[in-house]
């Protein structure tokens, strides 16, 4: 049977075009690659598509999956020193992934941080 999620778990606050480049996994550091994300905000997760809003939708009928993020206990700040581009912050997961998100247009990043940094602040941190 089917588990029927929260209502307020599906609801999204926020979805739009980011930088995103994945520079840990479980601890690990990765090999930075920045790529387009379409990143779509909910109360307790992010998830980050690669391709388009369109073609991710597309491919959700077939059953892929987007890299989703939990929130619950996960560290934002902003990341100058990471990166030689403007406007970056990380996104730090309990599970030890580490995310940098970009955009050139200030108030874009200013818009998204302070978006997750408030779904962050409001989950409970385990
Ligand atoms: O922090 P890094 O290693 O200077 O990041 C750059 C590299 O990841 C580079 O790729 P290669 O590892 O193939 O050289 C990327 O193309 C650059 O974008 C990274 O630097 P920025 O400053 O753009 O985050």
């Amino acid at each position: 049977k089917d588990v029927i999620p929260p209502l307020e778990q599906l609801m999204v606050e926020k979805e739009g075009y980011l930088q995103k480049a994945k520079i840990a996994d479980g601890g690990k550091k990765l090999r930075k690659n920045w790529s387009t994300s379409w990143i779509v905000l909910s109360s307790r997760k992010i998830e980050f598509y690669k391709e388009s809003k369109q073609q991710a939708l597309s491919n959700m009928k077939t059953g892929h999956k987007p890299e989703s993020v939990d929130l619950c206990g996960a560290h934002i700040e902003w990341a100058k020193e990471k990166s030689s581009r403007k406007n970056v912050f990380q996104i730090t997961t309990v599970s030890g992934n580490e995310f940098l998100l970009q955009s050139d247009v200030d108030f874009i990043i200013l818009d998204w941080f302070h978006a997750i940094k408030n779904a962050i602040d409001r989950l409970p941190k385990d």
